[in-house]
């Protein structure tokens, strides 16, 4: 289709940012100090270590809660114009309940951003990157309502503390993950493992906590520092496997990242219809009185829409979908939505096997989300691939030329309105329960080395060249 060609000569737009993100978990460590308090990593890491596949934590990590002057030189020298970061709540809060908030945490924060601001790096904050404090867990975490004027309250004095230096906030990263992986499945904490309830109850919660951390900004920030505030939301490109697959394809896509961006973009609000449907038609099948996913009332369903200045994108990877028809009564997220995806076996493989290197899917999504929710701005916060570790990560850098290009011609051909992009992720870091076994980043950290030493990889350099010639060079595509 002559699509390398079409891609290979295009410009980023001038004012087309680009970034690279971290966690505050994944990086930071310094997980005692200054009166922060125990989240849900800490927990699990510290009582359930076998989970971790090298048995590791982020107790001290990239140590970036004191290195963070070496991280931003790294960024500066990169020349990233926008950093994704996230705030650790507990630092905040140490006890995760609205009282007493940190000043040695704040402060902490507070240094930072003035370096990012000395350095000319827009700040991109995310409120809530998968570290939960502890006691709002015991009491239940995100499936407990109570957790919504907490989160309402650590956001309030995030905007009060830091409003004035950041100028994109996230409310949360991934609810898809928080909720499907953390409650509906055991793939990270709290490994709840309760699918087709617990997720359901957790996402219910989370969107209203969403809204009312945006109304907040909205209400008594928005005209003292005219930043902007928005959601995260994982999305895969599901394609269809043959032309009659599309419904199937649709429906995956409506479970997946509708579940989330529906309530949010669209004007009618509210989870997609056809989850509707097909969750209380399989819960009534199973005998339950009522739909196990939760209703909004029209009151919330209101207050929801519109509570996003811009669509924020993590993308990895794409699949094929086909119907799965799944007849046991099972209560279980894949067996709502009745689809089972594939990937072909010609297609390169992360370290992370759930990460499939399909590039053309990252301009299909990227259009999909356009027609679909037509926001004024996409941002892309995430978007990156693993491997075992190494300075010359050439399957990296193959990752990131085709996706860039792919970004490219989606911004340039197809005009789809994407801002900016963040690469996943300036340092190896805690990959959550893979451990340091999968790295991610573009920056080698040499984590049995007490300084924590960080080396530029192959992908730094090349990332380098993109940002300061705006467009994507010559690179081996070997994936
Ligand atoms: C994202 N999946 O997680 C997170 O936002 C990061 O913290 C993480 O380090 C990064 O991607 C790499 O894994 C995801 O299985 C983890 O679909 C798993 C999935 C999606 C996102």
């Amino acid at each position: 289709k002559g699509i390398h060609c079409e891609l290979s000569n295009l410009y980023f737009p001038d004012d087309f940012l680009f970034g690279t993100a971290t966690s505050s978990y994944q990086i930071e460590g310094a997980w005692n100090e200054d009166g922060k308090g125990e989240n849900i990593w800490d927990h699990l890491t510290h009582n359930h270590t076998h989970l971790i596949r090298d048995r590791s934590n982020g107790d001290i990590a990239c140590d970036s809660y004191h290195k963070y002057k070496e991280d931003i030189a790294l960024l500066k020298d990169l020349g990233v114009s926008v950093y994704r970061f996230s705030f650790s709540w507990s630092r905040i809060f140490p006890h995760g309940h609205p009282y007493k908030p940190n000043p040695a945490g704040i402060a902490h924060y507070v240094a930072f951003l003035d370096e990012l601001a000395a350095n000319n790096i827009t700040a991109m904050a995310t409120l809530f990157h998968w570290d939960l404090p502890q006691p709002l867990q015991e009491l239940g975490g995100w499936t407990n309502p109570r957790i919504v004027p907490c989160f309402a309250e650590y956001a309030k004095v995030a905007f009060e503390n830091f409003g004035s230096k950041v100028k994109y906030w996230i409310t949360v990263n991934e609810p898809h993950q928080v909720c499907q992986e953390g409650y509906g499945s055991d793939n990270l904490a709290p490994v709840l493992n309760m699918s087709g309830i617990a997720d359901y109850q957790c996402g219910h919660n989370l969107i209203k906590a969403h809204a009312i951390a945006y109304h907040i900004y909205n209400d008594t920030y928005r005209h003292l520092y005219n930043g902007k505030i928005g959601i995260t939301i994982h999305g895969i490109w599901y394609e269809p496997q043959t032309p009659k697959d599309e419904e199937t394809a649709d429906r995956m896509m409506q479970f997946n990242f509708g579940w989330w961006a529906h309530p949010i973009f669209t004007s009618q609000g509210d989870y997609p219809a056809v989850m509707k449907e097909y969750i209380a038609k399989r819960s009534t099948l199973q005998g339950y009185k009522r739909s196990r996913l939760p209703e909004f009332t029209q009151e919330e369903i209101d207050s929801i829409k519109g509570t996003s200045d811009f669509l924020g994108l993590n993308h990895y990877t794409s699949y094929f979908v086909t119907d799965a028809k799944i007849n046991n009564l099972d209560t279980h997220f894949s067996s709502d939505h009745q689809v089972q995806a594939n990937a072909k076996i010609s297609w390169g493989s992360a370290a992370a096997p759930w990460i499939k290197v399909v590039p053309w899917g990252f301009r299909k999504i990227l259009n999909w989300l356009q027609n679909t929710y037509n926001p004024s701005e996409i941002h892309v916060t995430e978007n990156g691939f693993s491997d075992h570790g190494g300075l010359n990560d050439t399957t990296r850098v193959s990752y990131f030329g085709q996706y860039l290009q792919n970004l490219n011609a989606a911004i340039v051909l197809d005009k789809v309105r994407v801002k900016s992009y963040a690469a996943w992720s300036l340092l190896d870091n805690f990959e959550w329960l893979d451990g340091y076994v999968n790295r991610f980043g573009m920056y080698d950290v040499d984590f049995s080395d007490p300084n924590r030493p960080r080396t530029p990889k192959a992908s730094a350099l090349f990332y380098k060249d993109v940002i300061r010639n705006r467009r994507v060079g010559e690179f081996v595509k070997v994936n």
